[in-house]
């Protein structure tokens, strides 16, 4: 039976949860948006409508949609073999040479690969060996984990805790044994210094602050995303990431780098590490790993803490069903495969380069109070007021009817508070810059409408009370 557009998002509203939903508002707007189909750095929806995915899903098409050698290679090994596993003493064929790649294609020093099935897990994972790297040591005491203000490094309790404050207060979270430092996020900053330089260095001299408050013979680990992503697009001045490596390396800290959106080309690098010289002790990959088109993460793991957790140590109790899953893992090669033949990392930095240059030239309109970006990354600020910069309040309603607005002139760019978001696939093209960047100029004129308009009413009401 076909089921019509409205009964099955009837059905969706009846029995489906969605994540990062409020459930009961979804059903006062009428129901979510269904996407049926996509090709390319398009999807369409259930009503025929043609949209410009500027998210590439959520930061992880690398690809672009569509590409059938994915599909060939995952019937391919299902046919050969769909599943087994690598506990007891067993390994496949796909995720051995899966490990291979990633230890060639990620900066030199992590030789060792602990696969999972998201960006979460590989966290929880991290997590769970850096503690245990430190029993092995001998130093038991160093449990605590430092993270950031508007991080993001998923949604199961460890992760959450993990994650910044706007990720804590439901359901148990955060865990015990998490600290979190402010992010260098300038223009967000009550009194963001003059030099971008001297704001990165004192945003990360904050963390040697903070491993000297809890002291250093208690801290595991600091994780941090070397771009921020769904906290904001927050981008380090290049100040930050030494400094923070410095104070790291003085305390003897492990640090993580958690590539789950800047790896497989997005900053028009392989990895984000390479553009900061970052030399992390290990690395979280997950979602370009496979363009998406499978569910699989991996956890990279650096000799430091490898040798350890082989030599000194016993079994490491964790692991999951589909860790190293053979379609999983054959698919992610195929992903990999394609990056590299068809240059889309060097894609990345070109159409980049001309995304950034494009973005610019949206600093004129009058609500637009900062763009920023790296390669295909890229923000706008949305403000009340430019200068002095004053943000709306109370913050997100204006960044919602921005992108309500993208959605309906047939764009996707995500909203984190009143930040518009951009991040789409690495195929992207020049005409596709100028496409988007043309939807979200009008997109941008008719939330400014809106805000006219509000405003007008505002002081119509005020003259008849
Ligand atoms: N680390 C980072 C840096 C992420 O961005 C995760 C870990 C968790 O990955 P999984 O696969 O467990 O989701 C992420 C995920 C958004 C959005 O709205 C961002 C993510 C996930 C869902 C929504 O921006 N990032």
């Amino acid at each position: 039976m076909n089921l019509s557009a409205a009964q099955l998002r009837q059905s969706d509203l009846d029995h489906h949860l969605h994540p990062f939903t409020d459930n009961a508002a979804l059903a006062v707007e009428g129901g979510a948006r269904i996407i049926t189909r996509a090709e390319g750095a398009y999807i369409w929806d259930i009503d025929g409508n043609k949209i410009l995915d500027g998210m590439a899903g959520l930061w992880c098409v690398n690809i672009g949609y569509g590409r059938k050698e994915l599909a060939e290679v995952a019937s391919q090994q299902m046919q050969t073999l769909p599943y087994y596993n690598s506990f007891f003493k067993t390994a496949t064929v796909p995720s051995i040479q899966l490990a291979e790649r990633l230890v060639d294609l990620t900066p030199a020093g992590l030789n060792h690969v602990f696969f999972a099935n998201s960006g979460s897990e590989a966290n929880d994972t991290i997590a769970r060996m850096v503690r245990y790297y430190w029993e092995l040591e001998g130093q038991a005491q160093r449990q605590i984990i430092i993270g950031r203000q508007y991080g993001y490094h998923g949604s199961t309790t460890l992760a959450a805790s993990l994650s910044g404050g706007h990720m804590h207060g439901q359901g148990g979270v955060p865990l015990a044994g998490f600290s979190h430092i402010r992010a260098p996020y300038r223009f967000g900053a009550d009194n963001p210094e003059h030099d971008a330089e001297a704001f990165g260095r004192a945003a990360a001299q904050v963390l040697e602050e903070k491993i000297l408050e809890l002291g250093p013979e208690r801290v595991a680990a600091f994780f941090g995303e070397p771009v921020q992503g769904s906290g904001g697009m927050i981008i380090p001045p290049s100040s930050y990431w030494p400094e923070i490596q410095r104070i790291c390396k003085k305390y003897g800290v492990l640090l993580v780098a958690d590539e789950v959106i800047t790896g497989f080309g997005r900053t028009g690098r392989w990895f984000a590490a390479e553009l900061y010289d970052i030399q992390p002790d290990l690395m979280t990959l997950a979602k370009g790993l496979s363009s998406g088109y499978l569910p699989i993460s991996a956890v990279m793991v650096g000799d430091r803490v490898a040798e350890t957790i082989i030599h000194k140590g016993e079994e490491f109790v964790h692991g999951f069903t589909y860790s190293g899953h053979p379609v999983a893992a054959a698919v992610a090669l195929e992903n990999l495969r394609i990056i590299e033949e068809e240059h889309l990392v060097e894609n990345a930095a070109d159409v980049g380069a001309y995304l950034q240059a494009s973005l610019h030239q949206l600093e004129d309109h009058p609500l637009v109070g900062e763009v920023r970006g790296v390669g295909l990354l890229g923000a706008i600020e949305l403000v009340q007021n430019k200068a002095p910069r004053q943000f709306f309040s109370p913050m997100g309603e204006v960044g919602t009817r921005c992108r309500n607005h993208c959605f309906a002139n047939g764009l996707v760019m995500r909203a984190v508070r009143d930040t518009m978001i951009i991040s789409p696939p690495l195929i992207f093209t020049r005409a596709q810059v100028d496409e988007l960047i043309d939807k979200a100029r009008l997109a941008l004129d008719q939330t400014w409408v809106d805000l006219q308009k509000a405003s007008a009413e505002d002081i119509n009401h005020a003259r008849i009370a």
